[in-house]
C-alpha cells in the first residue's frame, strides 16, 4: 500500500493485538524486572470521554516505555461501577442498575480495545461483581474486628435532593457536589472508619513522597488532615458543677480573652441555654434553627457576618480569674477541638468581627511590629486583628516574652494548676461509609437484639444484593434494601434468633481504596489477594489519573494500606511510590466532562482523525499536568505528521539487519541524541517535547531520503526504526504498521535501542592552560564544558602541573571553554 489511512490501519492491527495480546504481564517464568503502572479506573458512566482519552494516553506512555526498556510491566484496569451514577439513571429510566452498569463496561472496554490501551486484559475487575465486593465485606469484617469500623450517631451532611448522606469533601461551596442542591444537617446512626487512628502515620509519611508526588497534592494532604500544636485549657464555669475545656494554639493569648463562644449545634451550648433564662432559651432555639444550614466552610468562613447569641453565662479565665461572657455562634464547629473557644479578638480575625458585631471588648495583649519597627495600629480602630508574633504586653507573668516562651510558661503555669496541658488537634474526621443506597456494597452485619452488631462470618461472604427488581430505589432517607424484607430478614450468626442485615451499603471509595491488590490477584477465591503476587508487583510503581481525586481516594487508599499492614498482610507503608496528575481536557476553558456536557464527543474526534491522532494531541498539547483546551490543538496536524512518519517507513529500501555503522554518520548522530533524550524526557513525564524530538528525527531523515544518504542507507533504516519505535508510544496504529513495514512483528515489545555513545561526542575547542601567564598546555574539551570541570583538568594537566611545581597557588582564573589562568603564589 502507498497512503497512509488511520482506518485500514485500525481495521489491520486491531485484530491482531488482540489475538497477540503484548501487554499480558506475570507469565509464568517471565523474570524480567517488574514495574506497576496504574491507572485510575473509570466510573461506568456512560462511553469513554475526552477526559478518559487523555488519562489513558499518558498512562500508556508509561506503560509502553517500561515494556519496551526490558521490564514485566502491569497495567491493569477495570470499572469503578457501583455508585450513584448508575442507579440514578436506573431510577430515571426505570432500568436494573445491574444491566445498565454491564452495558457502559462493554461499551468502554470496547473502546479502549479501539484506543489501543496497553492493558492487560486478563485482569480486568468490576467492583459491582460479587466476586469483587465479597473482599469489600471480607475487609470490612477485619477492620470491625480491630476496632476500625464502628457505629456511633452523629449529625451527618444530608442532600434533601439526592436523599443521602454526603461526606464534607462532597459538599462543595454548601451544596451537594452531585446536583448542586443546598446541603443541610440530619442525625443518623451511621458507620465510620477510624481513619484518625492514623492521623500522625498520614501526615508524616508524605515525607517519603515528596519526590515523587506532584507537591500540591502533598499539601493538599496535609492541609486535610490539618494538625494542629496547642493546648487545652479549662475554664470553671458559674453555677456549673462541670468546667468548660476549649482547644487553643495560642495558649500565649489568654490574658487577652474577652468573651468565649462555644459551637451553636453542640450539646453543650444546649445545656447551656438550659440552664439560663426563658428568653434566652428561646432566642437560642430560633438561632440554632437559622444556621441549621450552613455549611462548615461558610461557617469559618471570615467573610461571613457573625452572628450568636449570648447566653447569661459566665466562664472564668484561668490566669487572671476575669469573667467572661458565653456565646453561642455557628462560627465555632461542634466537632472540632471541644467545640468551644477563648475568643482573642485583638489576635484573631474571626473572633475580632464577632467582637465589633456583638460591641465587646477588644484587649490587646501581642504587642506586633510591622517591618519598619512600628507597633501595629489597635485592632480595635483597624478593624484587623494582629496574628504575628511580637512581644506580651497586658500579660501579668508573660509580660515582655516571645510567643514560644510565652506559650511554654502560660503552660506550665496552667499544668501546675491542673488547668490546663499541651495538646493536639487534627481537622481530619472518622470517614462515614455509611450510604442509604441501592448500588453498592451490603455492610455485612447482622443486627440482633441479644448479641448487637454481629459480622457475618467470612464463609458466608459475599452477602449479594437482593434483585433490584421491586424495589424502589428513589431516595428516602433509608436504604432502599430495607423494603427487601425477604433479604432484610435473617437469622443471628451468633445466637441463631431472628435477627435483621444492616441495610446501608458502603461508600464506593470503598472499592476503590484497595482495587489496585484485587489486580495482582483477580479471580482468587480464597483472599482478596495473595502474598507472593504482592511480593511481586507491589507497590504501584507510577499512578496516573486525575487531581479530583487528590484528596479522598489517595487519603484512603493510604489508610487501608496502613490497616493492612497492621494486620500482616501487607509490607509496605505507602501504595503509590509516585504520582502523576494529568489535567483536564477544556473546551474554550470549561471541563469536558461537567456542566456543559461533552461539548466534543471522544467517538466523533476518533473517527475523523483515527486514534492516533487523538492520541499524539493529547501528548503534545503541553505537559500532562496542564488542562488541554481542544479548541488550541489540532488532531487534524497530528494525523498529517502521522502520515509524514508513515512514509518513511515506506520508503526505505534495505534490508533488515544490515550493521548501520556503515551508514550516513550524522544522521545516526541525530538518531541516537534523540533515543538518549527521549528516554529522560519520557521518564520525567516529558511527553510533548518528545513528540517534538521524533518530530525534528522524521524531518532530518526525510531530507536524508530526498537529498542526502538516500532510502538505501542503513542510517536511514536506523532512523525509521527508531522512529516507529518512539511512535509506538503515541500512536500504536502506525508505529505497528511502519515496523511491519520495516520487517518487524509487534513493535510494543520491540527493545529500547542501546544508545551508542561514540555518536554523541560533540567537537571540541581548545584550551590554553597558563601558568602565570605563560602557556604550559593546551587541552581539547567540549565547548560547553563547565568552569569547575574546566578548572580540574588544567590543574591536573602535565604542562601546569610542571609549571607549578611545589608553589601553593593563589588563584585561577577560568574563561571556560578557551583559558585557564593559574596565578601561584
Ligand atoms: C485563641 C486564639 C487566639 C486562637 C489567637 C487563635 C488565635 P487550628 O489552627 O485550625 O487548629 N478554634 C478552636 N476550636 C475551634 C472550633 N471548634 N471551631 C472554630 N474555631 C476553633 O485553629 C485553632 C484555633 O481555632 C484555636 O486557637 C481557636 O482560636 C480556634 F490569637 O484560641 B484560638
Ligand atoms: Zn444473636
Amino acid at each position: 500500500e502507498n497512503r497512509y489511512d488511520f482506518r485500514a490501519l485500525e481495521e489491520r492491527w486491531q485484530p491482531v493485538w488482540e489475538e497477540r495480546q503484548p501487554f499480558r504481564s506475570g507469565r509464568e517464568g517471565d523474570d524480567r524486572p517488574t514495574k506497576y503502572v496504574l491507572d485510575m479506573f473509570p466510573y461506568p458512566s456512560g462511553d469513554l470521554h475526552m477526559g478518559h482519552a487523555e488519562a489513558y494516553a499518558l498512562g500508556d506512555v508509561i506503560a509502553r516505555h517500561w515494556v519496551q526498556k526490558g521490564f514485566n510491566v502491569l497495567h491493569p484496569i477495570g470499572w469503578d461501577s457501583f455508585g450513584l451514577p448508575a442507579e440514578n439513571a436506573a431510577i430515571k429510566r426505570g432500568i436494573d442498575p445491574y444491566g445498565w452498569t454491564e452495558d457502559n463496561i462493554a461499551q468502554q472496554k470496547a473502546s479502549m480495545k479501539r484506543y489501543a490501551c496497553s492493558f492487560d486484559w486478563d485482569r480486568v475487575l468490576m467492583t459491582h461483581r460479587p466476586d469483587y465486593y465479597r473482599w469489600n465485606q471480607w475487609l470490612f469484617t477485619r477492620l470491625f474486628e480491630r476496632g476500625l469500623a464502628y457505629r456511633k450517631p452523629s449529625q451527618v451532611n444530608w442532600c434533601p435532593h439526592d436523599q443521602t448522606v454526603l461526606a464534607n469533601e462532597q459538599v462543595v461551596g454548601g451544596l451537594c457536589e452531585r446536583c448542586d442542591t443546598p446541603v443541610t444537617k440530619k442525625k443518623l446512626t451511621q458507620w465510620y472508619f477510624k481513619v484518625t487512628d492514623y492521623a500522625d502515620e498520614l501526615l508524616d509519611d508524605l515525607e517519603k513522597l515528596r519526590d515523587t508526588w506532584p507537591s500540591k497534592v502533598i499539601a493538599m494532604q496535609r492541609n486535610w488532615i490539618g494538625r494542629s500544636y496547642g493546648a487545652d485549657v479549662t475554664f470553671k464555669i458559674e453555677g456549673r458543677d462541670e468546667p468548660i475545656d476549649i482547644y487553643t494554639t495560642r495558649p500565649d493569648t489568654l490574658y487577652g480573652a474577652t468573651f468565649m463562644v462555644v459551637a451553636a449545634d453542640s450539646d453543650l451550648a444546649t445545656e447551656l441555654a438550659n440552664g439560663a433564662d426563658g428568653e434566652v432559651r428561646e432566642e437560642f432555639d430560633r438561632y440554632v434553627e437559622s444556621v441549621k444550614n450552613a455549611s462548615e466552610i461558610d461557617r469559618l468562613s471570615t467573610e461571613r457576618p457573625k452572628t450568636g447569641v449570648f447566653l447569661k453565662r459566665y466562664g472564668i479565665n484561668p490566669v487572671n480569674g476575669e469573667r467572661l461572657p458565653i456565646w453561642a455562634s455557628d462560627y465555632v464547629l461542634a466537632d472540632y477541638g471541644h467545640g468551644a473557644i477563648m475568643a482573642v479578638p485583638a489576635h484573631d480575625q474571626r473572633d475580632l468581627d464577632f467582637a465589633r458585631a456583638m460591641e465587646l471588648p477588644v484587649r490587646v495583649v501581642v504587642d506586633v511590629l510591622d517591618e519598619d519597627g512600628v507597633s501595629l495600629p489597635d485592632p480595635n480602630e483597624s478593624g484587623i486583628a494582629t496574628t504575628g508574633e511580637g512581644t506580651m504586653v497586658n500579660s501579668g507573668s508573660l509580660n515582655g516574652l516571645g510567643k514560644t516562651e510565652a506559650i511554654d510558661k502560660v503552660i506550665e503555669e496552667l499544668a501546675a494548676d491542673d488547668a490546663g496541658a499541651k495538646s493536639v488537634n487534627y481537622r481530619l474526621r472518622d470517614w462515614l461509609i455509611s450510604r442509604q443506597r441501592y448500588w453498592g456494597t451490603p455492610i455485612p452485619i447482622v443486627h440482633c437484639d441479644a448479641c448487637g452488631e454481629v459480622p457475618v462470618p467470612d464463609d458466608q461472604l459475599p452477602i449479594t444484593l437482593p434483585p433490584a427488581e421491586g424495589l424502589d430505589l428513589k431516595p428516602k432517607g433509608q436504604s432502599p434494601l430495607a423494603a427487601a424484607t425477604d433479604w432484610v430478614n435473617t437469622t443471628c450468626p451468633r445466637c441463631d434468633a431472628p435477627a435483621k442485615r444492616d441495610t446501608d451499603t458502603m461508600d464506593t471509595f470503598v472499592d476503590s481504596s484497595w482495587y489496585y491488590l484485587r489486580y495482582l490477584s483477580v479471580g482468587n477465591t480464597e483472599a482478596p489477594f495473595e502474598k507472593a503476587d504482592v511480593a511481586k508487583w507491589a507497590p504501584i510503581d507510577q499512578y496516573v489519573g486525575g487531581v479530583t481525586h487528590a484528596i479522598l481516594h489517595l487519603l484512603y487508599s493510604r489508610f487501608f494500606t496502613k490497616a493492612l499492614r497492621d494486620m500482616g498482610m501487607l509490607d509496605f507503608d505507602e501504595p503509590f511510590s509516585a504520582l502523576l496528575n494529568q489535567g483536564m481536557v477544556q473546551m474554550d476553558g470549561s471541563a469536558m466532562s461537567k456542566s456543559r456536557g461533552n461539548l466534543v464527543r471522544l467517538s466523533e474526534q476518533l473517527d475523523e482523525f483515527g486514534v492516533d491522532a487523538v492520541r499524539l494531541t493529547m501528548a503534545f498539547a503541553g505537559p500532562p499536568e496542564d488542562d488541554i483546551d481542544w479548541a488550541d490543538v489540532s488532531p487534524a496536524g497530528s494525523a498529517k505528521f502521522l502520515a509524514r512518519a508513515w512514509r518513511l517507513a515506506r520508503d526505505v529500501t534495505s534490508e533488515p539487519g544490515v550493521d548501520p555503522a556503515t551508514g550516513d554518520q550524522e544522521l545516526r548522530a541525530h538518531t541516537h541524541r534523540t533515543l538518549k533524550e527521549s528516554q529522560e524526557l519520557v521518564e520525567g513525564f516529558r511527553f510533548n517535547v518528545v513528540v517534538a524530538k521524533v518530530m525534528e528525527l522524521v524531518n532530518v531523515t526525510r531530507k536524508a531520503i530526498d537529498s542526502g544518504a538516500g532510502p538505501a542507507d542503513p542510517a536511514v533504516r536506523e532512523a525509521a526504526e527508531t522512529v516507529s519505535i518512539l511512535l509506538s508510544l503515541f500512536a500504536p496504529y502506525a508505529a505497528e504498521d511502519m515496523w511491519a513495514m520495516l520487517g518487524h512483528q509487534d513493535v510494543a515489545l520491540a527493545t529500547y535501542p542501546a544508545v551508542d555513545e561514540s555518536l554523541l561526542v560533540e567537537e571540541t575547542v581548545t584550551c590554553i592552560v597558563q601558568v602565570k601567564g605563560k602557556v604550559r598546555d593546551r587541552l581539547e574539551v567540549p565547548p560547553s564544558i563547565g568552569e569547575d570541570e574546566l578548572k580540574e583538568l588544567a590543574l591536573a594537566s602535565d604542562g601546569a602541573k610542571r609549571a607549578i611545581g611545589d608553589a601553593g597557588i593563589r588563584t585561577v582564573i577560568v574563561r571556560a571553554p578557551k583559558l585557564v589562568n593559574i596565578v601561584t603564589a
